[in-house]
């Protein structure tokens, strides 16, 4: 263990006089069933090696309080806690201090090939020498360059996926449901692979559209977190040996520097071609650059999917406004910032005010975009005859940029437009220079959670709907305050154990869809991508299609649930089948031709399944173990909310119209 110490470990230990031990924590978790959860462990391990009691006092103590502080989750939970403390015990080992003479040196904070900013400011602060640093070092007014997490490598998985090419079916699952940006697909010449390095994995692409190509799936290994999400959706099992899949865990360790070195290519690979991709389906959005990538959300979180997913299809003209929660710190927290750019510089322009006002922060931002438009437009109106082409101005002023080539081609004639305004001096030149950019169409998103949309900033979002503005807010939908720890909002719902509702949630989840939908001209739709990826990827594309505001509320699981993380799409999937989630979309285009605006995604509820999907979640299952009675009526109050709620729906979905 000393030698393989980087130096500088050696002599701060030394210099220190510190006493060294370790323990293997991960298999110790492994063992007792718990996972990656190493707290308990840890925690014994301090109570151990560092004699603030007498080791028999504090095991006692350890385990009256992990006994208190579990009960709530479960025996089974409290018997595997116990269970680790018991291994830890005899498992932490004193390493033997040597010299201070290792070969090895610490890494840098960041690539000494990333840019100046990244090694000068971020670079200081990852390696928690911020408060050394001048403040000048800062962006002045407190804009941060995107695309700087890729140079923030964590390696804080174990273990990390390892695509089986001929066992993959190029179905785009994978890609689609990893909350980190981390596991990609490309499609590409094959005549790159001439280049390729020896282990680099490729085989014939599958589909009419991409015959003659190459694929690859691609996991970036120091960025994966390990969460296991992409295997576990895997559809493509081994035959010969049904516990192998199209993709499986391999150690980390062993397989980094080869897959570093993969990773690398397969970035130096250009992105497929927007024209061979069908952007319906996972496997046409799993081949888009993904423009939001190695956030420091949880491992397996059920929100960032639908947040890579948006800058996926929209985020070379997204601004997002964000509200408070989990989404505005793994979005924004310093030092990195996850929102990243494609190759020409363009991907979203993010920004978080308050956790009350972001519906409110996203309506300026789309009146701003709205108001420069309109300047442009007119400039650009009256320009003609002053030296502009008039064939441009008509294509600039005419073009619907209702797809990507048409806003491709309108961002291609505004740099035309620029060119020709280069050597101009008047002042309408020079502010036609200044707002051109507002020609091109933008797409506002605001996002944010439960506790925003449902509570908090209902009052804004209400308002913000009812405007008719262009708009499209996204609720990240974990039924339960998540960032702050797991307090009850108005999505929570009936028999779940949150925080101010600890004896399980007595009334129901309000309906923020269809107070949306009450509105008649805002575009709604609840998805959840574990259970139709097809439906939620078609709600986000009409919704962001609609002139007009949208809502999507999107069904995200949460380390608050107290589920196996791995199988987070599964429990999306059981709410759906069971009733708890329903899938819909209301479009008001549809009333104009003559159609309903309302359509019911999702099959009638089998509420047989509604014990299944709620016992495998702690914040449920808690309750049977601390008060069976009142579990039970809960329960049942669920399932005939389910009856009601579904009738309803049914009837709006199939009424005359
Ligand atoms: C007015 C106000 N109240 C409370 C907070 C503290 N706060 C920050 S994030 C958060 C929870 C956000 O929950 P939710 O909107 O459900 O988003 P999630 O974290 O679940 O994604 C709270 C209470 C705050 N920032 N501002
Ligand atoms: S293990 Fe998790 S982070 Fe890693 S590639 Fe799979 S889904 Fe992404
Ligand atoms: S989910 Fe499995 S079959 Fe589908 S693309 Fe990924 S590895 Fe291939
Ligand atoms: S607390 Fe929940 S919503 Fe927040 S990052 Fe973790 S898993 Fe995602």
């Amino acid at each position: 263990m000393w030698d393989n110490l980087p130096i500088e470990v050696q002599k701060e230990i030394i210099d220190k006089k510190l006493s060294f031990y370790v323990i293997d924590a991960m298999s110790i978790a492994d063992k007792a069933g718990m996972g990656t959860r190493i707290n308990t462990i840890m925690q014994t391990a301090f109570f151990k090696i560092s004699g603030v009691l007498p080791e028999e006092q504090a095991v006692e103590l350890i385990k009256k309080y992990t006994e208190k502080t579990y009960l709530r989750k479960g025996a089974d939970v409290v018997q595997k806690n116990l269970d680790a403390i018991d291994l830890a015990l005899n498992a932490t080992h004193k390493v033997k201090i040597g010299q201070a003479d290792s070969i090895k040196h610490m890494l840098p904070p960041v690539p000494q090939t990333a840019p100046k900013f990244v090694r000068e400011t971020l670079g200081e602060i990852i390696a928690q020498r911020g408060e050394k640093m001048p403040v000048s070092k800062l962006p002045l007014d407190g804009t941060f360059p995107t695309g700087t997490t890729q140079y923030e490598k964590r390696n804080i998985a174990e273990k990390i996926p390892v695509w089986e090419p001929s066992l993959c079916t190029q179905c785009g699952n994978c890609s689609l449901v990893c909350p980190h940006g981390v596991i990609r697909m490309k499609a590409y010449d094959p005549a790159i692979l001439e280049n390729a390095p020896s282990t680099f994995k490729s085989t014939d692409a599958k589909g009419k559209e991409v015959a003659g190509l190459k694929v690859t799936v691609q996991v970036a290994p120091e960025d994966c977190t390990g969460c296991g999400a992409c295997i576990n959706i895997c559809p493509a099992i081994d035959r010969a040996n049904p516990g192998r899949k199209a993709i499986n865990f391999g150690p980390q360790i062993e397989l980094r520097d080869t897959e570093k070195q993969n990773w690398d290519f397969f970035l130096s690979i250009p992105e497929t071609d927007s024209k061979f991709l069908n952007l319906s389906i996972p496997k046409g959005i799993a081949m888009k650059q993904p423009l939001f990538e190695f956030s420091g959300a949880c491992a397996g979180c059920g929100e960032t999917p639908y947040i890579k997913l948006v800058s996926q299809l929209f985020g070379d003209r997204a601004i997002i406004a964000n509200a408070t929660g989990c989404s505005s710190i793994y979005g924004g927290n310093l030092p990195t910032t996850p929102y990243t750019k494609r190759a020409d510089g363009r991907g979203p322009a993010w920004s978080n005010s308050l956790f009350e006002d972001a519906a409110e922060f996203g309506y300026g931002m789309r009146l701003t975009s709205d108001k420069q438009n309109e300047y442009a437009r007119e400039l650009l109106a009256s320009a003609k005859g002053k030296g502009i082409p008039e064939e441009l101005v008509d294509r600039l002023l005419s073009n619907t940029q209702d797809s990507d080539e048409q806003i491709e081609a309108q961002r291609a004639d505004v740099a035309a437009l620029r060119e020709s305004l280069a050597g101009k001096s008047e002042s309408w030149a020079k502010e036609l220079d200044n707002v051109a950019e507002a020609l091109v169409r933008r797409s506002v998103w605001i996002f944010g959670g439960d506790g925003w949309a449902y509570d908090i900033g209902f009052g804004g979002l209400d308002h913000v709907i009812a405007s008719g503005k262009n708009i499209n807010l996204l609720v990240l939908d974990t039924e339960v305050y998540s960032n702050t720890g797991g307090q009850a909002s108005k999505a929570t719902p009936i028999g779940a154990i949150a925080r101010f509702a600890t004896a399980g949630k007595e009334t129901s989840k309000k309906d923020l869809g269809m107070i949306a939908v009450s509105y008649g001209y805002v575009y709604v739709a609840q998805i959840a991508l574990g259970a139709n990826m097809v439906q939620a990827i078609k709600a986000i594309r009409e919704a962001e299609s609609y002139n007009g505001p949208s809502i999507v509320i999107a069904y995200s699981h949460c380390i608050n649930h107290g589920i196996d993380m791995m199988k987070g799409m599964d429990q999306q999937k059981m709410a759906v089948q069971s009733g708890m989630w329903p899938l819909y979309r209301y479009d008001p285009r549809l009333k104009a031709q003559g159609k309903n605006p309302f359509q019911l995604d999702s099959r009638e509820p089998d509420t047989s399944k509604l014990e299944r999907y709620m016992y495998a979640e702690v914040r449920f299952k808690s309750l049977v173990q601390a008060n069976p009675e009142r579990a039970k009526v809960l329960l049942e109050k669920q399932r005939e909310l389910i009856g009601r709620r579904y009738n309803e729906y049914r009837y709006l979905a199939d009424r005359p119209f």
